[in-house]
Parts: structure tokens; sequence; C-alpha cells
């Protein structure tokens, strides 16, 4: 087995959907964590001047989703055949452009804008994709996106609804029952669960 290193600000933020994966298959990884005061002086060392940066025997690679992918591919955590791994990039990609729709409200400060978006976000955007996600589980034969086992992408997809569930509202996921009853299957797989009950306390 390769040697793992996971470098991430001491965050859950886009890396904690990575670490459900190595506790998942329960392989061990170096779960490094950067010091916010260090990173501007850090930053430039890194191949894109962000984070998370995977290395696997020192061979580095970027991007949250592509790291995901990655180790989804490694584990086989990627659909039975070349179908459902696309379905997989499928969701990833709609997934991004839900979070992509939501972004603005993350970075407003003044407090009539925020509740203007995030109502907007909860009657437009929400719906538009967990409408989606949830139909697809509901015509699924498992109880996961993509095939009858996890893949790769159920992990970023429930980290991502627990995201928006505590930046947007804790209670949408009740207007998509399958959605809802997915992300707390995946919290439920046992390897999740222990790593969510020991995991460091941090921010977003
Ligand atoms: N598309 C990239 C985004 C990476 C990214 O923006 N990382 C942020 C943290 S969530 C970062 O390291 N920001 C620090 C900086 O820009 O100085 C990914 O998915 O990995």
């Amino acid at each position: 087995m390769p040697s793992y290193k996971l470098t991430y600000h001491n965050l859950m933020g886009i890396a904690e959907p990575i670490r459900f994966i190595f506790h998942y298959v329960n392989v061990d990884f170096e779960d490094n964590r950067l010091d916010h005061t260090d990173w501007p002086s850090q930053k430039d060392n890194y191949p894109w001047g962000v984070l998370p940066l995977l290395e696997e025997d020192g061979r580095q690679l970027s991007q949250s989703f592509t790291i995901g992918r990655y180790l989804g591919k490694k584990f086989k955590l990627n659909g039975a055949d070349d179908y459902e791994s696309a379905k997989c990039d499928e969701y990833g990609d709609a997934l991004k452009d839900l979070l992509n729709e939501c972004r603005n409200l993350f970075f407003e400060t003044d407090e009539t804008k925020k509740t203007e978006l995030r109502e907007e976000i909860l009657s437009k955007q929400i719906p538009k994709y967990c409408g989606k996600f949830d139909r697809d589980l509901v015509n699924s034969e498992s109880k996961y996106l993509v095939g009858t086992t996890p893949a790769w992408i159920d992990f970023f997809v429930a980290h991502y609804l627990e995201f928006l569930e505590t930046k947007i509202d804790e209670k949408f996921l009740k207007n998509y029952p399958k959605l809802q009853f997915f992300k707390q299957n995946i919290y439920n797989l046992p390897q999740i669960k222990s790593w969510i009950e020991t995991r460091p306390v941090t921010p977003w």
C-alpha cells in the first residue's frame, strides 16, 4: 500500500469527503492540517497555491474532486463499469454546479442581501438540484446514487448536504426524503460514524 498524506487547512471544508473515503476503506493516511497563521508563507510551495493536496508516495495531486475520483478508482469506489464511473462524474459536476450557485451567499456581508440570497437558493437552486438527486434515488435500486455499494461521489454529496444544512437551512432535506435517507445512510456507515465521533472539532 502506498503512503498517503493529505494536506489541508484545519477545517472540514472541501477535504472532509476525502477523509471520509480513507476512513471508509480503512486505509492509513497522514491527516496533515496546516495552521492558518503559517498559510500565507507556505501558499507558494503548493502546486496551485490552494489546498487540499494529496501526496501518494510523494507524488502530488490537487483539486478536491479529482482527488476523490482518483481514490475512488484506487479503492474500487467508482462504479462497476465505465458508465457507472461516468455517472459518478455526472453527479460530481452537478454538485459543483449547485455549490457554485450558492457561492455568493457565503461571501455576502450585507444581512438584507444575505436573507434574499438565502431565500432564492431555497426556492430555486436547491429544488433544481436536490429534486433531481432525490428523483434519481427514488429510481435507484440501492441506497446509493450509483450502483449497489457506496461510491466516492456518495461521500461528496452527503458531506455537502450536511454543509448546506449547516449554512443554509437545517431542515431543507425534509422536502427530499430519499436524499435525506441517503445522507443518513452514508453518515451511519460504521467507519464514517466512528470517524465523525472521533474527528477533531473544527469549523467548516
Ligand atoms: N477547486 C479547488 C479549490 C481549492 C481551494 O480554493 N482551496 C481553498 C480552501 S477551501 C484554499 O486553499 N484557499 C487558500 C488560498 O486561496 O489562499 C479544489 O476543489 O480543490
